[in-house]
């Protein structure tokens, strides 16, 4: 297992000099943000990334995300253009020897959320997921906005969006996933890059939009869309762990020993009735996800690869990106550390 840390590039508010200062931080976690979705990432572009991270004694673990344009998703005629994009993407990534890309294929909206600054009794502020208020979020009027979505969708973009989608239902998208996969993971292969989809967050539909990678039924749905480790998933366990179903841990050994997890996003989430949910912080005994049998499950399949602490809550009075603050997500990576190196030892 190698401990990495989500960044966004220059203008996160957290350098990576502080990220460097996280007791056994190896890896970085990143993505070019300022090349529209859909076109190809330039060499040049890769390369001063890497060299940025490179130089602060650090190394990218994962491209996180390289997204997916939503006419693949869709399935429009004008797919096939952003997929060979995509595979040249694919093809510089590897180029620059970066070993693994999570992507999504989630419908319009990223992960969602009711509430980004949600007080917790100990005073801290913390993302959660409300059902009752989820239904009556408009996303239409166009003045909704999450930190995990694309900025750039105008309100007259969203109708029309949502009007191709009328025609998108659980099976079609399947079937666009499945055009999408047998495209890029052979590019993927030659390239020497993994591909890891990250489970839709949460995982059931939302504002009438279809969901598909979702359970483990899905996730066995997606491994056999084409039979390759390069065809991997993103483990999230805050993700999948926010559906009362899912298994988290089971889940992971699962696919862990089909050697199909090529990255592993650690957080917990606590949930609170219905579909409803609140994200807390990392250690067992504050949410519904046993972390320790999350990382049990990893040595039982010897997991080599990139975990990073995924979400955290607002404490210590710092502000700044909803989730993605420096001290939480801190003290969830030493947490993590931690129970890896007792794992470790328990089992010499
Ligand atoms: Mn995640």
């Amino acid at each position: 297992m190698e401990m990495s840390f989500r960044w966004y590039g220059k203008t996160d508010s957290i350098p990576l000099e502080y990220i460097r200062q996280i007791p056994g931080m190896k890896g970085i976690v990143t993505a070019i943000y300022d090349i529209p979705v859909g076109e190809a990432w330039p060499m040049e572009k890769i390369e001063e990334l890497k060299k940025t991270v490179e130089d602060a004694g650090m190394h990218i673990s994962v491209i996180e995300s390289v997204p997916v344009h939503e006419d693949i998703k869709i399935g429009l005629p004008t797919r096939d253009k952003y997929i060979e994009n995509y595979k040249t993407t694919l093809r510089n990534l590897g180029k620059a020897g970066i070993p693994v890309v999570c992507y999504n294929f989630m419908p319009i909206f990223d992960w969602t959320r009711t509430d980004l600054e949600y007080r917790l009794p100990d005073g801290s502020t913390a993302l959660i997921f409300e059902e009752e208020v989820a239904k009556k979020m408009d996303p239409l009027t166009g003045e909704l906005s999450l930190p995990g979505w694309d900025s750039s969708y105008k309100k007259e973009d969203l109708q029309e969006l949502f009007d191709h989608y009328k025609n998108v239902d659980h099976e079609k998208l399947w079937e666009n996933l499945e055009y999408f996969i047998k495209e890029i993971i052979p590019v993927a292969e030659e390239a020497g890059v993994k591909m890891a989809i990250h489970p839709d967050d949460p995982p059931f539909d939302i504002f009438g939009l279809p969901r598909i990678i979702t359970n483990k039924e899905n996730l066995e749905r997606f491994v056999n869309l084409y039979d390759s480790p390069y065809n991997g998933l993103t483990m999230c366990s805050g993700s999948l762990g926010s559906h009362p179903d899912n298994d988290f841990p089971e889940m992971l050994r699962y696919f862990g020993k089909k050697d199909r997890v090529n990255f592993v996003h650690a957080r917990n989430v606590k949930l609170t009735g219905g579909m409803s949910f609140e994200e807390s912080a990392h250690p067992s005994e504050y949410g519904s996800v046993d972390m320790y049998e999350v990382i049990k499950a990893m040595a039982d399949f010897n997991y080599t690869g990139a975990i990073r602490p995924d979400h955290g809550r607002m404490i210590w009075g710092e502000t700044g990106k909803p989730g993605y603050g420096l001290y939480d997500r801190a003290l969830g990576a030493t947490y993590l550390h931690g129970l890896w190196e007792a794992e470790q030892k328990n089992r010499k």
